[in-house]
């Protein structure tokens, strides 16, 4: 149990910091085992504070003191006081230095926050709250400051010294030492602080600004890695272009460093111009990295990258704001990636990853909103609603703004608040100024946790040619926000006539004539009613075109209107979401009644679609994927583990038999072996082609299996290789087995291609999945305490095998709590973020309840919980 339970911060509670930190001097005696940091801080109060006592209170944590001086004499012990969780000086100047010197350990530091070793080389990572862990400091995002620092190491063993900013000293030591000194111009808040040292070498490139300025590009990385970093470098120089063409945004430094590192608890980090990346999106080769690989680089390098403006240069008040960071740059990489690949299948990607991810996290105890009230630890709030709901919530003022006036509000956002540390309010205010409207209402995104549900009722009036939708809005009560005020829904409609062609939108009262496609209706109450005139006919309705806002529809189109839809929308993006709906309700048909025919219109649908030599095959391949099993959970109001494992077995076997000469006919057609690209089409020509031969396999077609055998051995590339490999695994037997001793044999040596060895074999549905899990865990190349070996293993175990992890025998329960409580003194974070598998537990049956119940309530007893574990598993009980 948790003695001392932690406490919850609340947003009601911020003051301004009582002091400021105005300039930076670090020195590093970097040492794995043994780090000294010396620090000189430029300190002053606050003009702005509101009330205090006077005292100074640095955060830090871990740290041994050796020294602390202000002013140039050092202290006694009795004039400050040293805590858990910092450092109290008492009777402090107006304006003073303060020197300290701390020292760390970086091998002992398995959380991998603050200064930590990865393999040979050191590295930090300080967002939201590890700087504290490195030195006493404001560790909080409103102080802003400028940094000197000055590394100091042997040479032999690291070579190479990074820090942010520029590099202004380099100079050798006596003893094999060497120094390098590090000056960032620009202030920043401590989160952003980055060093490395290690032995790496760099892929280098420059870009010239729009104003001219010459930048140079560094992606260093372990020696070996040196031939898999094109892609990043590509990617980093496109999003460079792009953010100044779409938002005027140009990089202000003149160097520019990325940095691949393989222990690593997210995916990357935005150090003023000193990235760190988790490798796995740096490093990618045709032959060991999928297109979804090289898609993931491509975006989080643009992410990371516009987080130089947005983040950086504006960041974050508090960290109840991370939203205003982070959801704009969800947006501006959701953007980036749309406009430099194809932006219909993006925004089916972007809206699949929100069902799989925010929806269920909205209807969860864990629910809270883009802007939360409360938290016990931050680093638990990382979470899809902050970045991908909050992306939606910049998403729908971009598009109420339109093109132009959502550019003037973001310059004005620039403008206004550069080199400042601001609130969501802040920039929703910009919209406002730069457009005129009011956003008062719509403010409300930022502060109800909880997704809308909307229900839509037609009425058509044959005399009148009157046609009228009336909505309604419903939000869920989630924790702590029992009753909800009506949001602010922007909802993009289409009327489809008999022949399929977009008709006119002309609403009653319109002025003016209305042209035919896609109009925006702004609901604002619970219900409302919008009336269409001149129409001839009952029209087909298509709601939320390109999905609008974050909301659920209740949908009661008919399966013939949704097979209407799936072929005529103009809006791809609805033609996709009608054929998951349907595809939804044959699945759970074939839930209650696995025997359940199949209406031989959807196979004609299904065929043509597979047949149109026209269509987008990325896009073809989205609108034949059927819903995930996950999600098919989430739309039942009980969980039926099984039968929708079934179901979705059924459904695929059924398609492979039904249609296997169309199939073959698709999977042979776009089987080429032309060299690599990562481009749009070749993409969509794998997706298309690896799906076809998926529904084959399902279907125990020897001919796919041969040919799935034949494309895991011809090892194009990554994405077929993979594609077939896990056909085999699935398929079980010899082959299976053969295969992935083969696959480990040729790539034992490249940990991020054993992560997908891992992969395929956790979320195989095969019976002995667990027992696989558990053995793998013991095989040389996994540990506890690389995080991506942990997401490959067991985080894909729980996140993505829900049969084999919802066994009604609660077996993948416990597993999952005993790596909860091992993972939770070594990594509290990746063992937080774990259990978050079991927190929706009320969503299962009353068996499977009681045995999630029971483990959460077993991890809550443990000794010593980190705050992370035991905010996540009180929250989950509802405690
Ligand atoms: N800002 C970082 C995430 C930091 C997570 C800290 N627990 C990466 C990103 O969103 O760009
Ligand atoms: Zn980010």
């Amino acid at each position: 149990m948790y003695r001392d339970t932690p406490h919850a911060i609340h947003l009601k509670d911020y003051r301004p910091p009582e002091f400021l930190i105005d300039a930076v001097d670090l020195r590093f005696d970097l040492d794995p085992e043994r780090t000294t940091v010396e620090a000189k801080l430029a300190l002053r109060r606050n003009p702005a504070a509101t009330r205090g006592d006077g005292d100074l209170r640095l955060h830090g944590e871990q740290l041994d003191l050796e020294r602390i001086a202000v002013n140039g004499h050092p202290l006694t012990p009795s004039e400050y006081e040293v805590h858990q969780e910092g450092l109290t000086l008492h009777r402090v100047p107006d304006q003073f230095g303060l020197e300290t010197r701390v020292r760390i350990h970086p091998s002992l530091n398995t959380a991998l926050e603050g200064l930590y070793q990865s393999g040979e080389m050191l590295c930090t990572q300080c967002e939201a709250e590890g700087f504290r862990r490195i030195t006493y400091f404001l560790d909080r995002p409103d102080v802003m400051a400028t940094y000197s620092t000055t590394l100091v190491a042997d040479k032999r063993r690291f070579p190479v010294l990074l820090s942010n900013g520029n590099p202004v000293e380099s100079r050798d030591l006596d003893g094999g030492r060497h120094l390098m000194r590090w000056e960032d111009p620009f202030p920043k808040p401590s989160y952003l602080f980055a060093l490395i040292a290690g032995d790496l070498k760099a892929v280098e490139d420059s870009f010239s600004t729009a104003s001219g300025r010459e930048v140079a590009l560094k992606i260093y990385v372990e020696p070996h890695n040196l031939d898999k970093c094109d892609h990043a470098m590509r990617s980093l120089k496109k999003a460079m272009r792009w953010d100044e063409e779409r938002f005027g945004r140009e990089y202000d430094l003149d160097i520019f460093m990325i940095v691949a590192v393989s222990h690593f608890n997210m995916g990357a980090m935005e150090n003023k111009g000193l990235n760190v990346f988790n490798d796995k999106f740096v490093l990618a080769r045709p032959d060991t990295a999928t297109d979804v690989d090289f898609d993931g680089i491509e975006s989080v390098i643009a992410h990371e990258y516009f987080h130089n403006w947005t983040g950086n240069r504006i960041t974050c008040r508090d960290w109840f704001q991370l939203s205003l960071k982070e959801g704009f740059t969800v947006y501006r990489d959701q953007e980036f990636s749309a406009d430099v690949g194809s932006r219909g299948v993006k925004r089916i990607g972007d809206v699949r990853l929100l069902r799989a991810h925010q929806l269920p996290e909205d209807e969860g105890p864990l629910a809270h909103p883009v802007r939360p009230d409360s938290y016990i630890e931050i680093n638990n709030f990382y979470t899809a609603t902050v970045y991908q709901k909050g992306a939606e919530v910049v998403r729908m003022q971009a598009n109420l703004l339109g093109p132009e006036l959502f550019r003037k509000a973001t310059d004005l956002y620039f403008e206004r608040h550069d080199g400042q540390a601001v609130t969501t309010d802040d920039f929703v205010r910009c919209m406002e100024d730069a457009s005129g409207r009011d956003l008062e209402q719509f403010r409300l995104w930022y502060q109800q946790a909880g997704t809308p549900e909307l229900s839509v009722q037609e009425a058509f009036d044959a005399d009148s040619g009157r046609y009228s939708l009336s909505v309604r809005q419903h939000t869920p009560p989630t924790p702590g926000q029992p009753l909800k005020e009506p949001f602010h829904i922007p909802i993009a409609v289409g009327l489809l006539g008999q022949d399929g062609e977009d008709l006119p939108l002309q609403l009653e009262g319109d002025t003016t004539p209305s042209a035919p496609g896609t109009r925006v209706l702004e609901l604002t109450n619970s219900e409302q009613s919008f009336t269409f005139v001149g129409l001839e006919a009952k029209p087909v309705p298509s709601l939320l075109r390109g999905f609008p806002a974050p909301v659920k529809l209740k949908t009661e189109a008919s399966d013939d209107d949704l097979l209407f839809l799936m072929a005529h929308d103009s809006d791809g993006f609805n033609r996709w979401d009608a054929a998951q709906t349907l595809m939804q309700r044959l699945l759970l048909a074939l839930v209650d009644d696995a025997e359940a025919e199949l209406p031989e219109r959807f196979f004609a649908a299904f065929e043509q679609a597979l047949m149109d030599a026209q269509s987008d095959k990325a896009l073809l391949a989205e609108v034949l994927t059927p819903p995930s099993e996950g999600y098919l959970g989430d739309q039942m109001a009980v969980v039926d583990v099984d039968g929708i494992h079934r179901a979705h077995s059924v459904l695929g076997r059924r398609v492979g038999e039904r249609l296997r000469d169309a199939l073959l006919e698709v999977y042979r057609a776009n089987d080429g072996s032309e060299p690599y690209a990562f481009m749009p089409d070749d993409v969509g020509r794998r997706a298309l082609k690896n799906l076809a031969l998926g529904y084959l396999a399902k279907a125990g077609d020897a001919e796919a299996l041969a040919a799935a055998q034949a494309q895991f051995e011809a090892a194009r590339n990554m994405t077929d290789v993979m594609a077939a490999l896990r056909l085999l695994v699935d398929h079980g037997g010899e082959a299976g087995t053969r295969a992935l001793d083969h696959f480990y044999g040729r790539w034992s040596g490249e940990p991020l291609v054993v992560d997908k060895w891992l992969s395929v074999q956790a979320t195989s549905p095969r019976e002995d999945t667990l027992e696989r899990v558990i053995a793998l865990m013991g095989h040389a190349d996994f540990s506890l305490r690389n995080p991506n070996r942990v997401r490959s293993l067991i985080g894909a175990f729980c996140n993505a095998n829900q049969v084999r992890f919802h066994a009604s025998d609660g077996r993948g329960y416990r597993f999952l709590a005993d790596r909860v409580l091992e993972l939770n003194p070594l990594n509290p974070q990746i063992a937080a973020r774990l259990l978050k598998a079991m927190v929706r537990w009320r969503r299962f049956d009353a068996g499977r309840q009681a045995l999630m119940r029971a483990e959460i309530a077993r991890i809550l007893d443990a000794e010593a919980l980190s705050a992370d574990v035991y905010e996540v598993a009180s929250k989950a009980l509802g405690d």
